[in-house]
């Protein structure tokens, strides 16, 4: 269930519509075609060779923090601040932005400034978060290139947390911003926004887990699930329990994150629903030219903002001293009976019956007057669900377990998606290191002289070309740059649950992993799988291979195996793995993993050519095994392929998935292949690099090029290195 590939197999309609669902494009058709004039990737501003991190070293923090701090009260005539404090705003906007990460594929998250960008600008659970933003505007142009949008945006969350008295753990800087929209996420097929009457992801009938591939929002638009209630159902409990629990589980947390991250948040600020929600524009990505980005403008005379302002449609707020921390939010929440009615736009509410006055809240725009506190359906969850009210009991009667587990999952919901912690930067990075950010002890590096000498004993150890080539794939090719999860480092190849996976073929790779730990000394084992990898090309004639050593080992103790789990691949077109048929095509899948490692297209084309033929395929599977001298790098898959000698045919009965070739002239079978291996040759832009390394001179470059594509994916994960 760990990628894009993962879940039920729903029914598709077209190839880039299983990939990648409903773009951009879809959407907004209308949308100005920038990206013309990038065609060959995307373009930087601020230019290639920009370095984030040495940028934000350069930053003068505490002023920087000073700043936020003076902004969350300095309320704007054109989006003036509720209870005179942004804070809350803020928080939802952090939280907005970290939220859209999911365990399955890695991506989403706060890590790149995304909300910048649609389709997030415009979906309608961020509904006037452009607002939020551009208050921020000011101090992001004071601060210029030290400071990234992506950063700025979970340091408000922290910053308006801290003014108001909240618990804070800490800050991690180094999310460097991308300047346009990421292309290779899938957000789900629908064509219809929650708020349009989309059907929920997860149908009551059927099991749990049910949710569309790495999807971690229950319809399309939300960050989560639907505040009303299962489908806008507010009576429906058990319903609402489980879409928590399911959407949440995505992102990897538990019960106790959930209750502690609501109910924290909600301690502050207000749901707005005070007028009627049919007169809001467009959102901003198909907004009018002359709101400058902003969207949803209001027709209402007063202009919907301040008192007249509509985004979720909910009205109130949950406690009743919304720009502070307390611990209001439990005592009203299990205290008071609650009783469901209809905000002014319609939505349904719940209010506590027979409110006390000391216990009502001030009305945003005017603390003379006294309104109701309100609870969503899904807040009244954390009272319903006896699983969730136990928690919240014990975090009403223990402040500190609350304060802590509430800073602690703040954290890491606005942290998960930074990969591990030595990119971390900045003053305010927490000393304690945290399971989820799968720590890694800190290497040697290794001495030449062992580089050599351990070189020699695998040369000397019997281990085949293919043996090693796939046991240093299977660990390095976990990495994926959306998480900066998985990888070489810390070899948690040898440990649960990666040395059990399929894919990884358990047998052969503890025979393997056996012999490297007997002969490695003083070397760690990460390094010693990835050299195993150097002496596997080295002895198929590749030339000098690169090494960079200086991984350290994990422990199980340090490997989260449930997190892990997310990891492991259905599929490896690298390896020709395919045990089942999955919900989008496998060559999709292929490009799905490519992205993930961050490889380009000849990269991803040379390595999986090269992998062939060094007989990386998992099982020993002959498709796409186009060569007679096996384990030596050379350039044969690539000609095979093209021959004109060959008539592929799919196989009976292998529903599309498998191939054979037999000879023009002689009718026999000279090849088998898969999907994986024959799009190279239907797919014109493929076909077009797997020419150049067919062609005249092109066995030279593709072994340059293999080893090339191969040592960025040893090294993928090595954030040590500067
Ligand atoms: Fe929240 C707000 C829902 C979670 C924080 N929220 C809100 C609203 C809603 C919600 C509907 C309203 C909006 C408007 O404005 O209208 N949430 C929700 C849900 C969930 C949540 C359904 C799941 C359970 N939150 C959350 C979290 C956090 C939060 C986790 C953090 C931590 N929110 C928040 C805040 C706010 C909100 C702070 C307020 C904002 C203002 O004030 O502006």
């Amino acid at each position: 269930t760990g990628s894009i590939s993962g879940g039920c197999p729903v029914p598709h309609d077209g190839a880039s519509r299983a990939l990648l669902g409903r773009t951009n494009r879809d959407w907004w058709p209308e949308m100005l075609a920038v990206d013309i004039l990038q065609p060959n990737g995307p373009a930087n501003p601020l230019g290639a060779d920009f370095d984030y991190a040495e940028a934000f070293n350069a930053l003068d923090y505490n002023a920087l923090k000073a700043d936020l701090h003076a902004l969350m009260t300095d309320s704007q005539p054109w989006w003036p601040a509720d209870y005179g404090h942004y804070g809350p705003f803020f928080i939802r906007m952090a939280w907005h932005a970290a939220g859209t990460y999911r365990t399955g594929d890695g991506r989403g998250g706060a890590n790149s400034g995304q909300q910048r960008f649609a389709p997030l600008d415009s979906w309608p659970d961020n509904g006037n978060l452009d607002k939020a933003r551009r208050l921020l505007w000011p101090i992001k142009q004071k601060y210029g290139a030290n400071i990234s949008w992506a950063d700025l945006f979970i340091l408000a969350g922290n910053v308006a947390i801290e003014s108001m008295g909240g618990p804070v753990f800490g800050f991690g800087g180094g999310r460097a911003d991308v300047f346009e929209p990421e292309k290779d996420i899938y957000w789900g097929t629908e064509d219809q926004w929650v708020n349009e009457g989309v059907q929920t992801r997860l149908d009551p009938t059927k099991e749990m887990n049910d949710i569309d591939g790495p999807l971690a929002a229950i319809q399309m638009g939300l960050i989560y699930v639907n505040p009303e209630g299962p489908g806008g159902n507010p009576h429906d409990d058990a319903g609402m329990a489980r879409d928590l629990r399911e959407t949440f589980r995505r992102m990897a947390m538990d019960d106790e994150e959930i209750v502690a991250l609501t109910a924290g948040g909600h301690t502050f600020g207000k749901a707005h629903g005070n007028g009627d929600a049919s007169l809001l524009g467009a959102a901003p990505a198909g907004g009018d030219l002359a709101a400058q980005g902003f969207g949803w403008v209001s027709s209402h005379e007063s202009g919907g903002i301040g008192e007249h302002t509509v985004t979720s449609g909910i009205e109130g707020s949950w406690t009743n001293v919304p720009n502070k921390w307390t611990h209001n939010y439990f005592r009203l929440l299990l205290d008071y009976d609650y009783e469901l009615v209809k905000s002014p736009a319609g939505a349904h509410q719940w209010q506590p019956i027979n409110q006390k006055p000391e216990d009502m809240a001030p009305a945003a725009w005017d603390a003379s007057i006294k309104v109701p506190t309100m609870m969503t359906t899904a807040d009244m969850a954390m009272k319903r669900d006896p699983g969730f009210r136990a928690i919240s009991e014990r975090f009403r009667n223990d402040h500190a377990a609350f304060e802590d587990a509430f800073a602690r999952a703040w954290f890491k919901l606005t942290h998960r998606d930074m990969g591990p912690k030595i990119r971390y930067l900045g003053p305010e990075v927490p000393a304690e290191d945290l399971i989820w950010q799968d720590p890694v002890p800190a290497g040697t590096m290794p001495s030449d002289a062992l580089v050599t000498q351990v070189k020699a004993k695998i040369r000397a150890s019997g281990l085949t070309v293919s043996q090693l080539v796939k046991v240093a794939w299977a660990s390095a090719s976990t990495y994926r740059k959306s998480d900066h999860r998985g990888g070489a480092n810390g070899a948690r190849i040898a440990l649960a649950p990666q040395k059990d996976w399929d894919v990884n073929e358990p047998a052969l790779l503890a025979k393997v992993i056996g012999t490297l730990d007997a002969l490695r000394g003083e070397m760690s084992l990460a390094d010693a799988i990835v050299l195993g990898g150097v002496v596997g090309l080295e002895m198929a004639g590749a030339g000098d291979v690169p090494f960079t050593g200086g991984r350290g080992d994990a422990t199980q103790e340090q490997t989260d195996v449930e997190s892990f789990d997310w990891l492991e691949p259905e599929a490896d077109a690298f390896r020709n793995y395919m045990p089942k048929k999955l919900r989008i095509k496998t060559e999709e899948a292929m490009l799905d993993r490519a992205a993930l490692l961050g490889l380009s297209v000849p990269e991803m084309t040379v390595l999986v050519g090269g992998l062939r033929v060094l007989g990386a395929n998992h099982g020993e599977r002959g498709h796409g095994h186009f060569t007679h001298r096996s384990g030596q790098l050379t350039n044969d898959y690539f000609v095979n392929l093209l021959a004109m000698t060959n008539v592929w045919k799919a196989v009976d009965g292998s529903d599309d998935e498998e191939y054979v070739a037999t000879d023009r002239k002689s009718g026999g079978e000279v090849w088998r292949a898969t999907r994986a291996d024959l799009v190279f040759g239907s797919n014109a832009e493929l076909r077009a690099v797997a020419e150049v390394y067919a062609q005249k001179g092109g066995e030279e470059k593709f072994k340059a090029d293999f080893v090339k594509a191969w040592t960025k994916v040893m090294n993928a994960d090595r954030f040590d290195l500067t």
